[in-house]
C-alpha cells in the first residue's frame, strides 16, 4: 500500500502513466458530434467499421514500443484492457451500432492530484470507453489509499445536445471559424459535457477549452468539483474543428508554453500568463502537410508533445521542425516513432495519461 496516484501538471517527473492501444478499434457509425470534427475534404467521411488489421497490428508494434522505452527509463507503464468494440451502444436515449476503442486514453481520464476523474465525454460511441480502464482504476483503489476514483455524470447525448446546423456535409471552413468566433460549436448547453483532452493541469490551476467537446456547463460542473482550483476558460477562433486542447496549448516547463500559430490564445485571455511572466511562443511549423490516412486529427499533432520532466520531451520522430525548436528551447528531445498510431486518436499526450508525476501541488500563477 502507499501512493500510487498524484499528479498536478504537464511536465514534473513522470513516474507512471497509462498508453493506449489500438485492439480492435473502431471507425464509428456517423453521429452527430462526430460529423461536426471530421474534415469535409476528410478520407474519414462515409467510412465505419472494424479498422484494416495491418493498421491495428502497426499500430499496436509503436504503442508497445513507446511503452517499452518510458520503461527502460524507470516510468511504470499501464495498459487499458479493451473490451469488444463492435458492440452497439443502447441506451434509452441514444443508439449507435459500435463503438470507437481504447486510444486515446488522454480523452478520458484527467488526473487532478490524488483523483482521477472519469469524463463525460460528447461522443455516443465512446459512451462505455471508461470501462477499458476499470482495472486499472479498481487496482489503484485496492492499493493507494489515498486514490479517489470519480467519475462525472453521464450525459444523456439526446439529439438536445448538438446544434442542428453544424450536421451538414458541406458548412466550409470559413462559415466554421465564425461559428468559432463566436463560439457556436456543436455541442450545447442542454447538461455538462468535457473530454478530459480540453484540460491542462499547472498546479493550482486547471486551463479548459470551449470547443466542440467541452461546453460552458461542463467547465462549470470542473469548477464545482474542483473548488480548491482555479479554473480558466479559454477558446482558440483560429480552430474550425475544435476538440482537445493539446494539438493548441502545450505547456512545458514553469513559463513556457508552445501555442499553435493557426490557433493562437486571443489577446483578451492571455492576462493570466503575462502577469505571472510565462512565455507562450508559437510553435514549429508541422513536418507534413496531410494527417496519415483514416486520421481523425490535425497535422498539429506535432506539437502533440509528452514532457516526462521539465527538461525532457518525447515528440514524434517524423516532426523534425518541432523537435528542433524543443533542443533550441533547451530540452532533451526524445524521438518516438508514433505517427502510423496517430489515426487510433492522437500523438504522444493524446496517447498517454498521467497515473503519478513527482511534485506536490503549486501555485504557477500567484
Ligand atoms: N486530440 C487532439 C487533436 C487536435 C487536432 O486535431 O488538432
Amino acid at each position: 500500500m502507499g501512493t500510487i496516484v498524484e499528479s498536478w501538471t504537464e511536465w514534473d517527473p513522470l513516474r507512471h502513466v497509462i498508453v493506449g492501444r489500438a485492439t480492435d478499434c473502431h471507425i464509428p457509425p456517423n453521429e452527430p458530434a462526430l460529423e461536426a470534427k471530421v474534415p469535409e475534404d476528410s478520407d474519414m467521411r462515409g467510412q465505419h467499421g472494424k479498422r484494416p488489421q495491418e493498421m491495428i497490428d502497426k499500430g499496436n508494434e509503436l504503442l508497445d514500443n513507446f511503452a517499452a522505452m518510458l520503461e527502460g527509463r524507470g516510468i511504470i507503464v499501464d495498459r487499458p484492457t479493451p473490451t469488444d468494440f463492435s458492440l452497439p451502444v443502447t441506451t434509452p436515449d441514444f443508439h449507435t451500432d459500435s463503438q470507437f476503442g481504447c486510444m486515446p486514453p488522454r480523452d478520458v481520464l484527467l488526473t487532478v492530484g490524488k483523483e482521477i476523474l472519469e469524463a463525460t465525454m460528447s461522443y455516443r460511441c465512446r459512451w462505455f470507453e471508461y470501462l477499458c480502464y476499470r482495472p486499472l482504476m479498481q487496482r489503484y483503489f485496492d492499493e493507494d489509499p489515498g486514490f479517489r476514483h470519480e467519475a462525472a455524470p453521464k450525459p444523456r447525448l439526446t439529439d438536445a445536445d448538438y446544434h442542428d446546423n453544424y450536421l451538414s456535409e458541406k458548412i466550409g471552413v470559413e462559415q466554421r471559424l465564425k461559428w468559432a468566433a463566436e463560439k457556436h460549436f456543436v455541442t450545447t448547453e442542454e447538461e455538462p459535457l468535457f473530454d478530459a483532452a480540453d484540460v491542462l493541469r499547472f498546479g493550482k490551476d486547471l486551463v479548459v477549452q470551449h470547443g466542440f467537446t467541452t461546453n460552458l456547463k461542463g467547465i462549470e460542473w470542473l469548477k464545482r468539483h474542483f473548488p480548491d482550483h482555479r479554473v480558466h476558460t479559454v477558446n482558440f477562433p483560429g480552430d474550425p474543428y475544435p476538440i482537445h486542447i493539446d494539438a493548441t496549448f502545450t505547456p512545458l516547463r514553469p513559463g513556457l508554453i508552445l501555442n499553435n500559430p493557426q490557433r493562437r490564445l486571443p489577446d483578451d485571455q492571455r492576462g493570466l500568463f503575462e502577469r505571472n511572466g510565462w512565455e507562450i511562443v508559437d510553435a514549429a511549423q508541422p513536418a507534413h502537410n496531410q494527417p496519415p490516412a483514416l486520421c481523425y486529427s490535425s497535422v498539429w499533432l506535432s506539437m502533440n508533445v509528452l514532457a516526462l520532466d521539465d527538461k525532457t520531451v518525447c515528440v514524434e520522430a517524423s516532426e523534425v521542425y518541432q523537435a528542433d525548436q524543443l533542443d533550441k528551447l533547451g530540452f532533451e528531445v526524445v524521438p518516438v516513432d508514433l505517427r502510423d498510431a496517430y489515426a487510433f486518436g492522437g500523438g504522444l499526450h493524446c496517447c498517454t495519461a498521467d497515473v503519478r508525476r513527482e511534485g506536490g501541488l503549486q501555485d504557477y500563477f500567484p
